[in-house]
């Protein structure tokens, strides 16, 4: 019996003495509601991350409206990760622009497929140039034109509307090229200005209008689908590099399952948005004249050949599956 009792206490004395598995504290930002394509991907991350490294690390998720200052305080360390549209990164990564060019995706898995092929890792690459780490890229979706002045069938409808675009040169241009009144600004300052009259409208995937209520402060929406908005993962190379590499597998496999929970929610909003956006009041035009926006484009067209790689341009529009 002594030398139970003697086990027992001695049991205790190490378990009580064992340090507790040391935790460390992530901080992940996006720009949406919890209840967003953003969102579903920020869970899915936290949720693999704590099942992979068995609680070692919490992941932290926060909303940031402002993507530019997200990126700003990933790279310096103050938070550990942020999702973000591309919208502001070509202000870091200036190679990420070419893939904001109006009109270079046919569709989804065009996007998708381009993104993961050895192009878009090949993007991804060069964020560690400029103290970032692009981890993985994730989906905004195709944006469309909302305004409250009149509804847009055609390039002529755009001209003379004040459009909050994101803080990207490239969307810049094709608005001005159209004729419109380009107005950039960070996402948290969008409401605000729509609501003023600041601005006649913006653009947007279906996921960001839904998740955001746009539909309060818009009236027209078009399906002009004139730019697919990539978004990316990114992370602080500092906590990146200290990983040992089973945590940067575990990290890695999370991203994956933030990238998967993200495409399906775009998919869905997609499938469901528009009924939605029409029962909250919104007029909707699902039809737009493609053609000439492309034509009106032509001269910002001739800008992004220059400005940009044009073989890699070619490469992308060219991109099938299994190239
Ligand atoms: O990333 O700023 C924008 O319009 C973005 O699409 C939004 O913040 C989601």
């Amino acid at each position: 019996m002594r030398l139970t009792r003697r086990f027992l206490a001695a049991g205790l004395a190490a378990a009580v003495a064992a340090p507790a598995a040391a935790q460390t504290n992530v901080t992940l930002t996006h720009a949406l509601p919890l209840d967003s394509h953003y969102g579903v991907g920020a869970v899915a991350f936290k949720e693999t991350v704590e099942r992979l490294t068995n609680g070692r690390y919490r992941v932290t998720i926060q909303r940031n409206d402002n993507e530019r200052e997200a990126i700003e305080a990933t790279q310096i360390g103050t938070q550990e990760f942020t999702i973000t549209s591309t919208g502001p990164v070509g202000n870091f990564i200036p190679d990420t622009l070419v893939l904001d060019i109006p009109f270079l995706f046919r569709d989804y898995a065009h996007a998708r497929g381009v993104l993961d092929s050895a192009i878009g890792q090949d993007l991804l690459a060069k964020f560690s140039a400029r103290g970032l780490v692009g981890v993985a890229w994730m989906e905004n979706g195709f944006r469309n034109v909302t305004n409250s002045r009149r509804e847009v069938a055609g390039p002529a409808d755009v001209q003379g509307l004040k459009i909050r675009t994101m803080e990207n040169p490239v969307h810049m241009r094709a608005f001005q090229t159209l004729g419109a009144l380009p107005t950039p600004m960070a996402f948290s300052e969008l409401v605000p200005a729509l609501q003023q009259g600041t601005v006649d409208g913006q653009e947007n995937p279906i996921p960001v209008i839904v998740a955001n209520n746009l539909n309060q402060v818009q009236r027209y929406l078009s399906l002009t689908r004139h730019v697919y908005s990539p978004a990316v993962l990114i992370g602080n190379p500092a906590f990146w590099n200290r990983l040992n590499a089973a945590d940067k597998a575990a990290f890695q496999e999370a991203a994956k399952a933030a990238v998967k929970a993200n495409r399906d929610r775009v998919t869905a909003d997609e499938q469901r948005g528009v009924t939605l956006l029409r029962e909250r009041g919104m007029t909707v035009r699902e039809s737009v004249d493609t053609a000439a926006f492309q034509a009106a484009l032509a001269p910002a067209f001739e800008q992004y050949r220059r400005q940009f790689d044009a073989a890699l341009i070619q490469r992308i529009i060219d991109w099938k599956p299994g190239s």
